[in-house]
C-alpha cells in the first residue's frame, strides 16, 4: 500500500454514546454501520480515521450515579470502558475513542468557547423553560403534549419541568441565513433526503437562540472564566469530533489532515444536533463544516421499541457470544435499510445466517475450494474458453461491484451488501447447473474452467465483504491464498487476479448454523 501521506484522507465518527447504562443493541448497530463505511473506504485506498467514544457529562449521568450510589467517576469509568470492550467484540475498526471526560477534549470545548465569545455569538442572560432531564434540553410549549393531569411530556414522552437558571447563550438566531445558504449550497449535507427536508423547514421556521451553560450542577466542562457554570452537553459532546483530531491545535497535521469531517453517522433523534447547532457553533468559531451527516433510522426488537421496562433490551456482548460477530454484524447490514428503522427479531437473524451466510457463501466455498483441493491437488486450475454461463457469472461480478461501490458512496449499506449477495446467489445456481463434480468423470478440464470461474468470483465478492465480515471474510481469502496487499478493491475490480496455479490452503467451515428456537417456532 502507498504511503498514507499519498492517499486521501477520510475522516468519519459515530455520535459518542452516553455511558449512563450499558451498551445496547441500537448502539452496536452505529458502529458496525459506520465500521463497514470505515472499513470500505480504507478498501478503497483512502487513509480513513475513524472516531468513536463516550459523552460522559450532563444531568442525567449525576442521576444516574446517584441513583446507584456511585460516584459520576465511577459511573463513567465503569460505563466508559464496557462501550470500549463493545467496540473491540465487534471487531469495530476504530482508530480512537474519545471520553469526553479527558483533559484533551476540555481544552478543546473551552477553546471553542472562547472563539465563540470572541466572534460576539455568546452573551449571558437567564433562561426559563420546559425541560426535559432526560433529553437534556429546553422545548417550546409548541411541542409538548399533556396528559389529562396538566403534566406535559416532551415529543420523547419524557416529562419536562419548568426551569429558570442564569445562561450563557449562542446566538444561534443569527444563522438561519448562513445555514440555509449551507443547506442549499451542499445538497448531500444531510442524508437521508427526507431528514435534509426536515432540517430545512425547522430552520426556516425561525431559529432561537441556544442556552449553552447550565449552573444547577457541576458536573460538565467549565465555562472559562465564568465560575458557576458548565457547559451545556451538547456543546461539549459535539466538540468531540474535532478534539478527536487534535483541536485546539489547528496547525497540527492530522487536525490538517483530518477536517472537516468527512461523515458523522448519527441516529435520526440526534439530527438537530448535527445539523444545526454544530454547523453554526463551526461557523462562529471560524472553522470548516463537517461535509455530511447519515442519519441512521432506530432498531426496535421483535417490532417493539427497547425498554427496560418491557425487558426486551438486547445485550450485544450476549448475542456475539451466542452467534459470534459475523452474523451478528451482517444482520445489522444486511436486514436493516440504512437510513430507515429497522428490527431485530430472533428468527429472522437466524434465517438470514443460515441462508446467506451459512448455505450461500459458507457452502458455496467449501464446495468449490475443496473440490480443488481433491481434484486439482489443491492448486487454482487454468481456465479454457468461457462459456455464456462463465461469461454471464464474471459480467454480474463486475456489475455488483460497481454497483456496491455507487451505493457505498451514498452509505447505502444494504443495496452493497444485497449487490453482493446477489452474485453469491448467482454462483451457487451456476455452481449447480454445471454440476463440476458430474463433469469431472465427462469433461475434466471443462471442471477445471467451473471451478475456476467460481473460486474468482468467490474472491473479487469476498475482498468488498471485508467491509462487513471481516473476520470471515478474511478466512475466505486466506483459503484462496489472497496475500494482505491484494485486498483492495481495486484487486476486486481486477477480473482474473486469481491466478492459475497458486496454491490454497484446505477450506474449513467457516459460517455455523443455527437452529430456530422450538418453543412458539
Ligand atoms: O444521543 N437504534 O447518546 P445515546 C438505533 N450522547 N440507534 C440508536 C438506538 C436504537 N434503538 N438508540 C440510540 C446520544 N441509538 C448523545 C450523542 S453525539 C455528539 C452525542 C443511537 O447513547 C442514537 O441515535 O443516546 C445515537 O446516534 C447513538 O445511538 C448514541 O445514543
Amino acid at each position: 500500500m502507498t504511503d498514507k501521506q499519498d492517499r486521501e484522507p477520510f475522516y468519519v465518527t459515530t455520535a459518542i454514546s452516553y455511558p449512563n447504562g450499558d451498551p445496547h443493541i441500537g448502539h452496536a448497530y452505529e458502529m458496525i454501520a459506520t465500521d463497514a463505511i470505515a472499513r470500505w473506504k480504507r478498501l478503497e485506498g483512502r487513509d480513513v480515521f475513524f472516531l468513536t467514544g463516550t459523552d460522559e457529562h450532563g444531568i442525567k449521568m449525576v442521576q444516574t450515579a446517584q441513583a446507584q450510589g456511585i460516584t459520576v467517576q465511577e459511573l463513567a469509568e465503569r460505563n466508559a470502558a464496557r462501550f470500549k470492550a463493545l467496540a473491540g467484540a465487534l471487531d469495530i475498526s476504530n482508530d480512537d475513542f474519545i471520553r469526553t471526560t479527558e483533559e484533551r477534549h476540555h481544552r478543546s470545548a473551552q477553546d471553542l468557547w472562547r472563539k465563540m465569545l470572541a466572534n460576539g455569538d455568546i452573551y449571558q442572560s437567564s433562561y426559563e423553560g420546559w425541560y426535559s432531564v432526560r433529553d437534556e434540553a429546553y422545548f417550546d410549549e409548541s411541542e409538548l403534549s399533556e396528559d389529562g393531569e396538566g403534566r406535559k411530556f416532551a415529543p420523547s414522552g419524557a416529562p419536562v419541568e419548568w426551569v429558570v437558571e442564569p445562561s450563557y447563550f449562542f446566538r444561534l438566531s443569527a444563522y438561519q441565513d448562513r445555514l440555509l445558504k449551507h443547506y442549499e449550497d451542499n445538497p448531500d449535507f444531510i442524508a437521508p433526503r427526507e431528514r435534509r427536508n426536515e432540517v430545512m423547514s425547522f430552520v426556516k421556521s425561525g431559529l432561537q437562540d441556544l442556552s449553552i451553560s447550565r449552573t444547577t450542577f457541576d458536573w460538565g466542562i467549565p465555562v472559562p472564566d465564568a465560575p458557576g457554570h458548565v457547559m451545556y452537553v451538547w456543546v461539549d459532546a459535539l466538540t468531540n469530533y474535532i478534539t478527536g483530531v487534535g483541536y485546539p491545535d489547528t496547525e497540527s497535521e492530522s487536525f490538517r489532515r483530518y477536517w472537516p469531517a468527512d461523515l458523522h453517522v448519527i441516529g435520526k433523534d440526534i439530527v438537530r444536533f448535527h445539523t444545526v447547532y454544530w454547523p453554526a457553533f463551526l461557523m462562529s468559531a471560524g472553522l470548516a463544516v463537517q461535509h455530511r451527516v447519515f442519519a441512521h433510522g432506530f432498531l426496535t426488537v421483535e417490532g417493539k421499541k427497547m425498554s427496560k421496562s418491557l425487558g426486551n433490551v438486547i445485550d450485544p456482548f450476549a448475542l456475539i457470544e451466542e452467534f459470534g460477530i459475523d452474523p451478528v454484524r451482517f444482520y445489522c447490514l444486511r436486514e436493516v435499510s440504512f437510513g430507515q428503522d429497522g428490527d431485530f427479531g430472533r428468527d429472522k437473524f437466524i434465517n438470514r445466517n443460515n441462508a446467506d451466510l451459512a448455505n450461500d457463501l459458507g457452502n458455496l466455498a467449501q464446495r468449490s475450494l475443496s473440490m480443488i483441493g481433491k481434484n486439482c491437488a489443491g492448486v487454482v486450475p487454468k481456465p479454457g474458453a468461457y462459456s455464456e454461463a462463465d461469461q454471464a457469472l464474471l459480467t454480474l461480478a463486475d456489475t455488483a461491484i460497481t454497483r456496491a461501490s455507487e451505493a457505498m458512496d451514498r452509505q447505502l449499506v444494504h443495496e452493497a451488501v444485497a449487490a453482493l449477495w446477489e452474485v453469491v446467489g448467482e454462483a451457487n445456481r451456476y455452481f449447480a447447473s454445471q454440476e463440476p463434480w458430474a463433469l469431472k468423470k465427462t469433461d475434466f478440464e471443462r471442471m477445471g474452467t467451473v471451478l475456476y470461474v467460481t473460486a474468482e468470483t468467490i474472491r473479487r465478492v469476498t475482498i468488498p465483504a471485508l467491509a462487513f465480515i471481516p473476520g470471515s471474510a478474511g478466512k475466505i481469502l486466506d483459503f484462496l491464498a489472497v496475500s494482505d496487499a491484494d485486498r483492495l478493491m481495486s484487486d476486486a475490480d481486477d477480473a482474473g487476479a486469481l491466478k492459475p496455479g497458486t496454491v490454497l490452503l484446505t477450506p474449513e467451515p467457516v459460517f455455523q448454523r443455527f437452529e430456530r428456537d422450538k418453543a412458539g417456532a
